[in-house]
C-alpha cells in the first residue's frame, strides 16, 4: 500500500477491545465507523481480556464488521493471529516481537510499530514499519504501561529530525485536542477511551473526524 494511503487511513483510528466497551463492541465499532473512522485496531488484552477462541471469535466478528464498511482491520501484538484471518495488519511495539520479525511474517500487511523517541523511529523505520504510533501524547487511564507523557511537541520533534513517513498521535486525546496534534504534524489520531468509553461512539467520532479534517 502506498504512503499516501497510510496517511489518509489513519485520520482517525479507533483501537478497541472488549474492556474498553460500554456495550456490545460490535455496536460500538458500528456507531464509530458511521461516525467516521478511517482504520481499525482489535486491540483484546489488559486483566479479564478475552483469551483462547473467545477472543478468536471477537476478533473474526469484529473483522466481519470492518469488512463491511470497507475499513482496514489492524491486530495488536499477535502476528499468528492476524496471519490466522488474513488481517489487513499488525501492529507492535518496543516489547512486542521486533518489528523486523513482524516484517518478514507478515511481508504483504500494513505495520505499525509504536515509538516514544528519536531513535525508536528511526528503528522502525528501518525495520520495515509503514507507519508509527507515537505517544503518550497526553494522559491516558486506558494503558497502566504507558510511557512518560509526551506532548504532541513530540511528533514536531520527529518532523524536524526527518521522519517523514506516516505517523499517528496516541494517548488520551479527546474531543478538543486532536487538531494540535494534526498541527504538530501527525496524519491522523488514534484514539482508544474517547469512542469506547463514551456513550455516544458515533457523536464523538463524528466530532474529532471534523476536528482532524479541518486542522
Ligand atoms: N500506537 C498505536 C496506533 N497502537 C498501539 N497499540 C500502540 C501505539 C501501543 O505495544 P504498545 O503499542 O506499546 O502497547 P499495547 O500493545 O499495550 O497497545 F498508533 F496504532 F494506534
Ligand atoms: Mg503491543
Amino acid at each position: 500500500m502506498d504512503v499516501r494511503q497510510i496517511r489518509s487511513l489513519l485520520t482517525l483510528y479507533f483501537v478497541m477491545g472488549s474492556l474498553n466497551c460500554n456495550t456490545d463492541p460490535e455496536e460500538v465499532l458500528s456507531d464509530a465507523i458511521r461516525g467516521g473512522i478511517t482504520l481499525f485496531q482489535f486491540r483484546e488484552k489488559g486483566d479479564g481480556a478475552l483469551t483462547g477462541e473467545d477472543r478468536i471469535y471477537l476478533a473474526k466478528k469484529l473483522f466481519q464488521v470492518c469488512r463491511r464498511h470497507e475499513i482496514p482491520f489492524i491486530v495488536n501484538d499477535d502476528v499468528e493471529l492476524a496471519l490466522s484471518i488474513e488481517a489487513d495488519g499488525i501492529h507492535v511495539g518496543q516489547d512486542d516481537i521486533p518489528a523486523f520479525q513482524a516484517r518478514k511474517q507478515a511481508a504483504n500487511m500494513i505495520l505499525g510499530v509504536s515509538a516514544h523517541n528519536l531513535q525508536e523511529a528511526r528503528q522502525a523505520i528501518r525495520d520495515g514499519a509503514d507507519y508509527l504510533g507515537v505517544g503518550p501524547i497526553y494522559a491516558t487511564t486506558t494503558k497502566p504501561d504507558a510511557d512518560r507523557v509526551k506532548g504532541p511537541g513530540v511528533i514536531r520533534m520527529l518532523r524536524e529530525n526527518g521522519i517523514d513517513v506516516p505517523v499517528v498521535g496516541i494517548g488520551g486525546i479527546q474531543p478538543g485536542k486532536a487538531g494540535e496534534v494534526i498541527r504538530s504534524g501527525a496524519d491522523g489520531v488514534a484514539v482508544v477511551s474517547a469512542i469506547s468509553g463514551s456513550d455516544t461512539p458515533y457523536e464523538v467520532a463524528k466530532t474529532l473526524k471534523e476536528e482532524v479534517v479541518s486542522s
